[in-house]
């Protein structure tokens, strides 16, 4: 008897995976821009339901606020807002994130066999002129997840709308993924937001001159519907919004199917922590479960 996965692909799904000469491209450049994952009303639902997010709606909570946790709340005002575990927070939310193509897409990227969601961040970048906090520092994700094991997680930044330049759209430096580090006190497991932007831009600049490289970046334009994927140790950053519309995205973490906790020393002795330590069951060993259903739920398998 033949059992029908849970993941299967539709034939014209088939089609909208990275092909080789993409995976080329993103082992090469450490980012990629997808073809049209998600349909019209796909999108729709998700901008639906962030608004309704917005205005207090949600199917649950996350059961404590870690320290390091970013979540906007109305009282803070017409900033860049970032609201994390919204796939866990808003089911409609969660169901669009859990679609086995997205999973199959990052899958196909990092390589790996199983894809699981590790977070899923909520964005607005408001049409406010010069508001600072709506630039983006240059940043790798993966200096939030030190304790992360894993060097093949990657990201989508999943816009709702088509996302050009004028909205501050997101940028990538070529190639950054499989730089050295310069200097490793630069890993400080703490946001850009709690960092210097000018310092970042030096640090950037160092570790491509370190790398013997030349500093390439490119905005990446991302018609609506389609996503654009980004390597955990690729560094990117992002602008101003002049578009005269909100900017809204979700940005959406995946781990491979063997990311673990791991503990990470920083250079001051302290050990990294991420939200999860705070949030998700403990495994056997008494450590954070990266694996934790309720939280980081597998999107992607090429075996159940
Ligand atoms: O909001 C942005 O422009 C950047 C998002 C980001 O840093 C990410 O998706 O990893
Ligand atoms: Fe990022």
């Amino acid at each position: 008897m033949s059992v029908t996965s849970r993941f299967a692909l539709t034939g014209e799904e088939l089609d909208l995976l990275p092909t080789d000469e993409d995976v080329e491209f993103y082992a090469a450049n450490g980012w990629y821009l997808s073809k049209q994952l998600l349909t019209d009303e796909e999108v729709a639902l998700l901008q639906e339901a962030s608004e309704a997010f917005y205005a207090g709606e949600k199917d649950r909570e996350i059961p404590v606020r870690p320290p390091r946790l970013r979540y906007w709340t109305p009282e803070k005002g017409s900033c860049l807002r970032h609201n994390d575990y919204v796939h866990y927070e808003v089911d409609a939310i969660g169901a669009v994130m859990r679609k086995p193509l997205l999973g199959a897409v990052a899958a196909k990227l990092a390589p790996a066999h199983e894809m699981r969601i590790f977070q899923c961040t909520l964005i607005y970048k408001p049409p406010v002129e010069n508001e600072p906090t709506n630039i983006v520092s240059w940043h790798y994700d993966k200096d939030y997840w030190a304790t992360s094991a894993s060097e093949r997680m990657l990201t989508a930044f999943i816009p709702f709308h088509d996302c050009t330049e004028e909205f501050g759209t997101i940028c990538m430096a070529d190639g950054s993924h499989r730089w050295e580090e310069a200097d490793k006190s630069n890993i400080t497991g703490l946001g850009y937001p709690e960092r210097n932007h000018d310092d970042l831009e030096k640090i950037l600049r160092a570790n491509a001159l370190f790398n013997g490289t030349e500093l390439r970046t490119t905005v990446v334009e991302i018609p609506k519907g389609h996503m654009s994927f980004h390597h955990c140790r690729t560094y990117h950053s992002s602008g101003h919004n002049r578009s005269g519309m909100p900017r809204r995205a979700i940005s959406l973490h995946l781990q491979d199917g063997e990311n673990r906790y791991s503990e990470f020393k920083l250079h001051d002795g302290e050990l990294a922590t991420y939200n999860h330590d705070f949030v998700v069951r403990k495994d056997a060993a008494g450590f954070p479960d990266y694996a934790d259903p309720e939280f980081c739920p597998v999107v992607w398998s090429d075996s159940v």
